[in-house]
């Protein structure tokens, strides 16, 4: 974390198998003005995102696998202090959508090998392409109970359903936890 004059930097690694819409749903976060720094030696790409909280700036930066189809394990690098993570899986009534589902465990274990217990949240996407009555949520609650991510949300890329809460809430949660610490932080250093 660098923290300086409530300003805040996050990296948030957002991860899941290919064509689940990990870019589509940070584009949408961004408005669309999503700038990519394309990271060539890793196979990734970022983007800073700038959001008020309480007076104080969070700088957001949104790392987003390049291109990989599947599931596959990412370099170090790729998860390199990150502060939180976004896994995503599809919606979709489809073996992809499937897959995608089955290897959420594998993805939280990859991140876990280098950041160990940091926030997550899980997306179920393109809710959009299915009938939400027929959603049983009771495996992914399990799942989520399971791995103690810090929940589970619903969302569209292509509606912008859910996407900004999603968001908001890793953004929130980073928010709280380190503004705690620093004002800790000032505190101990203040009474030295
Ligand atoms: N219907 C629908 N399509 C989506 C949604 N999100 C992404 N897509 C489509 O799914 C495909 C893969 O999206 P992309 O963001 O590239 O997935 P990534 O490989 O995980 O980054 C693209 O054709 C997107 O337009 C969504 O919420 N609903
Ligand atoms: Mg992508």
């Amino acid at each position: 974390m660098s923290s300086t004059k409530g300003k805040f930097s996050f990296k948030i690694s957002v991860i899941g198998d290919g064509m689940v819409g990990k870019t589509s749903l940070i584009k949408k976060f961004t408005h669309g003005d999503f700038q990519f720094d394309y990271i060539r030696t890793i196979g990734a790409q970022f983007s800073k995102y700038v959001q008020d909280i309480e007076g104080d700036t969070c700088i957001l930066s949104l790392w987003d696998i390049a291109g990989q189809d599947g599931f596959f394990f990412l370099r170090p690098s790729f998860y390199q202090a990150s502060k939180a993570a976004i896994i995503v899986y599809s919606l979709e009534d489809n073996q992809h959508g499937k897959d995608s589902f089955k290897h959420i465990s594998n993805w939280h274990n990859d991140i876990k090998k280098f950041c160990g217990k940091i926030p997550i949240i899980l997306l179920g996407n393109k809710v959009d392409l299915i009938d939400k009555n027929t959603l049983d949520e009771s495996k992914v609650l399990k799942l989520t109970r399971k791995r103690d991510f810090l929940g589970h949300f619903i969302t569209s890329a292509l509606t912008g359903e859910g996407v900004v809460e999603a968001f908001q809430a890793i953004t929130s949660e980073l928010y709280y936890k380190y503004k705690k610490l620093s004002l800790e932080f000032h505190k101990i250093n203040k009474n030295k």
